[in-house]
């Protein structure tokens, strides 16, 4: 399957990593949104939230169960926001399920 973000989880394709375990990476976007922009993606192949069944949605859970250390890893120190895009009509343009961490700044109140 011809997808970046698996070949990023896989390793073919390096990434600046913020955390790592046997299901989900953690890495620094390529194109930051925020003074820390961050990416964690399950190590499975999902394509977006709406492709998530009872069968697969656990992973999002763990996800986010994970993202308070991520995001303090990151340095990140005064909050955040977590945004996932799915679809055409938001812009995703990765089809791997994936979530956005930005913070280390004050945001606008609209961002992506
Ligand atoms: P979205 O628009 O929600 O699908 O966001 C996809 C994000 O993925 C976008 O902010 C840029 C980032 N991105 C795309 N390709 C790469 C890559 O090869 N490496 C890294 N680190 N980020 C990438």
């Amino acid at each position: 399957m011809d997808c970046i973000f698996c070949k990023i989880a896989n390793g073919q394709i390096p990434s600046s990593k913020v955390y790592e375990d046997d299901k989900i990476l953690a890495f620094h976007d390529i194109n930051p949104e925020a003074k820390i922009h961050v990416l964690v993606i399950p190590k499975c192949h999902i394509q977006s939230v709406g492709e998530l069944t009872e069968e697969n949605s656990s992973i999002v859970a763990y996800i986010f169960e994970k993202i308070p250390a991520i995001a303090t890893k990151a340095g990140i120190t005064n909050g955040y926001r977590v945004i996932t895009n799915c679809g055409p009509d938001a812009c995703q343009s990765v089809l791997h399920l994936h979530f956005h961490i930005l913070g280390g700044e004050q945001l606008p109140e609209h961002i992506r």
